[in-house]
């Protein structure tokens, strides 16, 4: 089982993920042709040479680019407990200054910013975790990274590590302060060795920096999903699942496939329900700005955990109802049961919830709803919540309810 020990971790139960680097610039497009493939792989999927490639780092000058602002809208507005940057993707470009690389934001762009240093710096002001991607095998600048589905044969990766992963990774953890957790990715052919040795110091430089789940070598210390995919019971240990608001990770253009605020508040919540941290993504363009519509659906995502983060951060697993029910999610939290409701019903009723219930309110204002506890003609316990006129055509909404036992106590099935 996955432990990070570390408490933020467990209850950060929300994160912001950001993709940016020099393919915003193409936005899912080179020279007339389009991927079909998320935007931040179009180098590795339209094979642009990376003489070609770099180039572009010469365009890069994101002007509206605000680290102060975009972590002010995650942590007030969005009500983020952590930011995971990408300082490399696996195009290679670092976002920071480096020392050991000239390809990097600070050095090859007219940019001529350290972007890391500035969301460093907002982070420490907002209270905000800071957590960096690196993609440590993938690096399709270096001629000795790994490359997808090309031939990385004649390369010699062990020199690349030594070269630039090494060496970037302790720029990173000894240069911007302290890093809640290295965001590792496709570590492809890395040898349990190299794993280890990239773990060895990321921990001998900051021991309590977490190494996520992609480390490679089932040596992480969380579990890492695939994007948006959920674990359908309740996974004891640490775990976190990356997605997208659309359907990309860097910014394009074309992609306007964008989740309803109600679709990413249910996944928050399901997520959150089985005991794991949702890490969403926002791709800024060339320019450094967020999409409109995707900071439009964060802010309305935002609205819902800002009223009901009590039913969010730090709950628990409500275990497995035994009733799958179309329109509700659970989380749970020492004597109290949340029921975050998704559709307009005229009442709940929660059957096989053996709980001696005290009070239903609505979480957001207090307000005490009445209800009722009885039994069914099966004899299951059933509570049942008329709801409030006011409630009845609401899209989504979250009810607190008071119980006498600490913990959930369902009934078995029986005949
Ligand atoms: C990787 C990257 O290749 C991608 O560009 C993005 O950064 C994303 C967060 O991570 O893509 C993956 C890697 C693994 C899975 C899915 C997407 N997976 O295991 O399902």
């Amino acid at each position: 089982m996955k432990d990070t020990k570390q408490q933020w971790f467990k209850e950060a139960a929300y994160g912001l993920f950001v993709h940016w680097g020099l393919y915003a610039l193409l936005a899912g497009e080179y020279q007339g042709r389009r991927t079909e493939n998320i935007a931040e792989w179009i180098m590795n999927d339209l094979d642009i040479p990376a003489a070609e490639y770099e180039k572009l780092a010469k365009e890069f000058d994101p002007k509206d680019f605000d680290a102060d602002e975009l972590v002010r809208r995650a942590k007030e507005d969005w009500g983020m407990k952590y930011l995971v940057f990408t300082s490399k993707h696996h195009e290679g470009f670092a976002m920071y200054h480096s020392a050991c690389s000239a390809y990097n934001v600070q050095d090859a762009s007219p940019c001529g910013r350290d972007i890391l240093k500035e969301l460093q710096l907002a982070c420490e002001k907002y209270g905000m975790k800071l957590g960096l991607y690196y993609s440590q095998a993938q690096d399709w600048h270096d001629p000795d990274g790994y490359m997808h589905r090309k031939d990385n044969s004649g390369k010699d990766y062990q020199a690349y590590l030594e070269r630039k992963c090494f060496p970037q990774l302790r720029e990173l953890l000894t240069g911007y302060g302290p890093i809640a957790l290295v965001w590792f990715d496709t570590p492809m052919e890395t040898t349990p060795k190299q794993s280890e040795a990239m773990i060895k110091l990321v921990k001998e430089l900051q021991p309590d920096c977490i190494v996520s789940g992609r480390i490679g070598n089932n040596m992480g210390e969380y579990m890492t999903t695939g994007d948006n995919f959920i674990p359908r019971l309740p996974y004891e240990g640490d775990w976190e699942v990356p997605a997208t608001v659309n359907d990309t990770w860097g910014f394009s253009r074309f992609d306007t496939n964008w989740k309803r605020p109600e679709d990413i508040i249910r996944l928050l919540v399901k997520i959150n329900g089985r005991g794991g941290n949702y890490l969403l993504n926002v791709g800024p363009d060339a320019r450094g700005n967020v999409p409109e519509r995707c900071a439009e659906i964060l802010n309305e995502v935002g609205t819902y955990v800002r009223a009901n983060g009590e039913a969010l951060f730090g709950t628990k697993s409500a275990g497995v109802y035994p009733y799958e029910l179309d329109f509700a999610e659970f989380t749970c939290k020492d004597h109290r049961l949340f029921v975050h409701v998704f559709a307009p019903v005229a009442h709940i009723d929660l059957y096989k919830c053996a709980n001696h219930v005290k009070r239903v309110y609505l979480l957001e204002t207090g307000e005490d709803i009445p209800f009722e506890r009885t039994k069914s003609c099966e004899k299951d316990s059933v509570t049942i919540i008329p709801l409030p006129e006011h409630l009845r055509d609401r899209a989504y909404y979250c009810l607190g309810l008071e119980l006498e036992e600490r913990d959930l106590i369902f009934e078995e099935f029986e005949q």
